[in-house]
């Protein structure tokens, strides 16, 4: 016999994002500034973008398909504009793939495996810059076009660190960069070896842990101006009512509908009510539905409950733990699972409901 009372109701919060249409750099934000390599606004020149290798984040790859896999000219540069809120040092990562390729006769494993890299803006050089072996690279190295090498064979992997080669055996430099609050930098990156592939692009602050960074779960950073969830998704579809606004007159708001996985120009569609349960080991459990694609996420949940239905505050009922699931039958859509693991403090009686807002 189940002793909670449940009673759930959706609300949308109204908050408009900023309108510009044009969009503009990068936005670093805790320490972190994300790019997907394929994502650049440059004319892809020599590059191609893929989806072959598996492991690749966003929507595929960039290989580059001039030069030889040993070496070559800088060609085909691709620009990334990136603006900086938390100054300090930082240092480039790149998620990136080589390929064995036959030279000769002979399996070679120590090609394909590098790009030109240079950071045009008003920064300084790591404080242990200089011209040794493991050195933060100068200033000098670090404006202009340097070989920056990694990658495993047709699988990505994160390089970092001393991965600017200047040239020479035993001569490497750490791609470190002293950037400043508020400015705006542009990474350049060019072709160098034939078949080399670049997934994303990080730059990462010291002060955030390599880990922490390295998440592949991190979502590419948001540019200045840019749509994400209800504000992207209302754009694409062209809804008119805004977050509150019931275009297809189904009594439900456009923001509840595409938050649970509905069509607000629907009328037929209505989505799926989150669902409220008491799991076998006392856990308190939401399941929802949401779209799939991370750039329409963007929906804050929060469960609230109070011990009378008429009256009284409602409160937060506790800390919730995410999880997705994907939904076999709707490839679009991932199941939500919101849960409260410690239920043990809760009220024996207590009425709920799910709070949805539009995320920050
Ligand atoms: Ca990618
Ligand atoms: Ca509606
Ligand atoms: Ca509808």
């Amino acid at each position: 016999m189940n002793r909670f009372l449940f009673s759930l109701s959706a609300l949308a919060s109204c908050c408009l994002l900023n309108a510009d249409d044009v969009l503009g750099p990068y936005i670093e934000k805790d320490g972190i500034v994300i790019f997907e390599a394929e994502n650049t606004e440059s004319e892809f020149g020599l590059w191609t973008k893929k989806t072959e290798i598996e492991g690749h984040q966003g929507d595929g790859y960039i290989e580059f398909g001039g030069n030889s896999p040993a070496s070559g000219p800088a060609n085909s540069p691709l620009e990334y504009e990136f603006k900086i809120t938390k100054p300090g040092l930082y240092r480039l990562h790149l998620h990136c793939a080589r390929v064995m390729v036959v030279i000769n006769g002979e399996n070679r494993h120590d090609v394909a495996n590098d790009g030109y890299v240079r950071v045009e803006g008003d920064y300084g050089e790591g404080p242990n810059a200089g011209n040794e072996h493991g050195d933060d690279g100068l200033l000098s190295l670090l404006k202009k076009n340097t070989k920056f090498f990694g990658g495993k064979n047709r699988e990505f992997v994160w390089a970092s660190g001393n991965r600017l080669d200047p040239g020479g055996h035993n001569n490497k430099r750490k791609a470190v960069y002293d950037f400043k609050a508020g400015e705006t930098y542009k990474l350049v990156l060019s072709g160098r070896s034939q078949l080399f592939k670049v997934d994303r692009i990080m730059f990462r602050h010291m002060d955030v842990p390599v880990a922490v960074a390295e998440d592949l779960e991190n979502p590419e950073s948001l540019r200045d101006g840019q749509k994400i969830g209800f504000q992207k998704y209302a754009e694409e579809s062209g809804l008119i009512g805004g977050l509150s606004g019931d275009d297809d007159n189904d009594g439900l708001s456009n923001f509840y509908e595409f938050s649970v996985g509905g069509d607000p120009s629907d009328f037929k569609s209505r989505g799926f009510a989150p669902k409220l349960m008491r799991a076998e080991n006392g856990a308190l459990v939401i399941r929802t539905v949401e779209r799939q694609k991370r750039s329409y996420r963007g929906v804050n949940y929060t469960l609230q409950m109070r011990e009378h239905l008429g009256s009284g505050e409602w409160t937060s009922a506790g800390e919730i733990e995410h999880s997705r699931e994907q939904l076999a039958e709707k490839p679009d859509f991932e199941e939500v699972i919101l849960q409260i693991a410690d239920a043990s403090s809760l009220p024996a009686k207590a009425f709920f409901r799910v709070k949805i807002e539009e995320a920050q």
